[in-house]
């Protein structure tokens, strides 16, 4: 059926949806502006009365946007990840779990002595080794976040023998953590790690501390990343406590 012999009633739905469909197909990506009117209505052989309510039901849902005096615009969001927060899983998995293949650019690594912070987070001595490992996350070609990785080098090995998984590294050596405190807070950008996640300088973003721990309690990992805010939803499921459960029966 082309759209002109869809019932009257449901034809602008039809050109809604023809419309996204073909944004999603990337019939327009080369530009953000949308044709006009007269040309649109040509091509998807309608009115432009049909058009005009069509245009306006996707501006309402968010797909197109008009800029006064400009024309309409698609809205192009980068795709936003949810992540949950109670799950203990490492960025590699992550990605794995979502069909999406994640990628690394290294912006440290290396085996050090630890600073007095870094000692205090991971509970080892001055003068035990760890290791550090800084990169910025790409599960596509946009970066998501940038991570400032240290462990100490009993459980991880030598550095240059991990692979594109931290997490699988550790799992190598029996090391796996089992249990994370995760940290979580707004800051903006400094100019440099701006310019690495491909934002504005002072830019928003989450900031995110995690100490990760074996089942004995001994601490494996302390990572601290900064995630562009566009690209992240961070999920966590809500329940009441058992005992409120209890009184509710
Ligand atoms: C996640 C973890 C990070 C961990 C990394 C390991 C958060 C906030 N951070 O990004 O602590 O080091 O995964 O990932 O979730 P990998 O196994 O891909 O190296």
């Amino acid at each position: 059926m082309t759209l002109a012999e869809a019932p009257r009633a449901t034809l602008y739905r039809s050109v809604c949806d023809t419309l996204k469909r073909e944004i999603d197909r990337g019939r327009f990506a080369d530009t953000e502006i949308l044709p006009g009117e007269r040309e649109l209505s040509q091509i998807l052989d309608v009115s432009r009365t049909t058009l005009r309510r069509a245009i306006g039901e996707l501006v309402a849902e968010g797909v197109l946007y008009h800029r006064h005096g400009a024309g309409t615009f698609i809205r192009r969001a980068l795709p936003r990840v949810d992540q949950p927060m109670s799950r203990l899983t490492g960025f590699t998995e992550d990605m794995r779990l979502r069909g999406l293949t994640a990628g690394s650019r290294e912006l440290e690594r290396g085996m050090f002595l630890p600073t007095p912070e870094e000692a205090m987070m991971l509970g080892v001595s001055p003068s035990e080794r760890i290791v550090r490992l800084s990169r910025l996350r790409l599960p596509s070609t946009v970066p998501k976040a940038i991570e400032h990785a240290v462990e100490p080098h009993r459980y991880i090995g030598e550095p240059n023998a991990i692979g594109a998984s931290l997490y699988d590294a550790l799992e190598a050596h029996n090391f796996k953590p089992v249990r994370a405190l995760q940290r979580l807070r707004a800051t903006l950008l400094a100019d440099a790690d701006a310019k690495l996640l491909g934002v504005e300088p002072k830019s928003p973003a989450l900031y995110i501390q995690r100490i990760a721990y074996l089942a004995d309690g001994r601490c494996v990992e302390f990572t601290r990343s900064y995630y562009r805010s566009d690209t992240y939803d961070f999920v966590s499921e809500l329940t009441l406590s058992p005992a409120m459960r209890k009184n509710r029966n």
